[in-house]
């Protein structure tokens, strides 16, 4: 017996991950629902090698139903999750709405797992940001052997993580820029993104961070542990999909790069690719379509005491939303529901 499971907002980037990785993972699933706003009700998704036809969310009963996840934004978050879970259906979500209730667990799987015994609180289990997701599968291990005290790190981050529409974006005015007359405006980003950088993601927030440096911060005390110090700045760049991200740690105690290489190599999650050549490291472009947390240019940061640095990159539909979220619906059902 599997189980019968949801998946909210299955028409867009993350959703649409979400039915291919409970295919591509065989999650033992009974029955699938597909679900989005009325305005897509009607609209044929795939599921493996079958099509699901999505159903209107605002008309759904969650009874019966074990797991649904959910990738449709705080504001509908707000209105569906607590229906879903008090019909009895565990709710992972996507969305920041949960990620910092202390009644809901934040969970990635290679990290906290043992939080998942808080989901009954509330019956949701929250999803990082996917900045942070690939983050603290790297940070981890390196953690366990050495204390991390401090973390700075640049993100540069795909336009997918703000949806189609920035994807359009990207891709319409990359086409039109040198084309008189076809020259796209921003409209999704505040300033052009074809062959431009944005120091800018999600809101400005009063002490001048934008709050998904923020969500960094927090998300990181939370999944790992809340005595590091993580200063981040974010920044959007003309890439699809794949976040990267460089990552400066400061440590408690010695970690020489040749034993971190070794310690990450053996880490759940993560793929070293670090030869010192040219190509010798991951690039966005590499890492579509793949699960791991890409690690490359790891080295000695001499201008600090126990300092390494090093580079990290993974798919952001992936690791960063669609595969963590089901990678904790498997360890619900491995340790709680136990049906499949
Ligand atoms: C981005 N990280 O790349 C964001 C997308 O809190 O789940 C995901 C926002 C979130 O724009």
């Amino acid at each position: 017996m599997g189980y019968r499971v949801v998946v909210a907002g299955a028409t867009g980037n993350v959703g649409r991950e979400m039915l291919n990785i409970l295919a591509e993972r065989e999650f033992p699933v009974d029955e699938i629902a597909a679900l989005a706003s009325r305005k897509s009700t009607g609209v044929e998704c795939s599921f493996g090698d079958k099509t699901v036809t999505v159903r209107d969310i605002d008309a759904f009963d969650f009874a019966g139903w074990d797991i649904a996840l959910f990738a449709i934004g705080s504001e509908a978050t707000k209105k569906y999750a607590p229906r879903a879970a008090a019909a009895g259906c565990v709710v992972i979500d996507n969305s920041s709405l949960y990620r910092y209730d202390p009644d809901v667990p934040l969970i990635v799987p290679e990290v906290n797992p043992d939080a998942i015994e808080g989901y009954a609180k509330k019956n949701i289990i929250a999803n990082p940001n996917c900045s942070t997701a690939q983050l603290v599968v790297a940070l981890k291990p390196l953690h366990d052997r050495a204390r991390i005290k401090r973390v700075v790190v640049s993100t540069y981050q795909s336009v997918s993580g703000s949806g189609k529409e920035a994807m359009d974006e990207l891709w319409n005015q990359t086409k039109g820029i040198y084309v008189p007359g076809q020259e796209v405006a921003p409209k999704v980003y505040p300033k052009q993104i074809a062959f431009n950088v944005i120091p800018h993601i999600d809101v400005f927030m009063e002490d001048g961070q934008t709050k998904e440096e923020w969500k960094m911060t927090v998300e990181t005390k939370k999944i790992l542990d809340p005595s590091i110090k993580l200063t981040a700045t974010c920044v959007r760049v003309p890439v699809f999909v794949g976040h990267s991200e460089a990552v400066n740690i400061e440590f408690e105690d010695h970690l020489d790069e040749e034993e971190a290489r070794e310690i990450l190599r053996e880490a759940p999650g993560v793929l070293v690719v670090d030869k010192r050549e040219p190509g010798g490291y991951v690039t966005p472009v590499d890492c579509v379509g793949d699960y791991a947390t890409f690690v490359s240019r790891i080295r000695q940061d001499p201008t600090i005491d126990n300092g390494l640095n090093l580079w990290c990159v993974s798919d952001n539909l992936r690791k960063g939303a669609a595969l963590n979220a089901v990678q904790i619906a498997e360890l619900l059902g491995r340790r709680v529901l136990k049906k499949g």
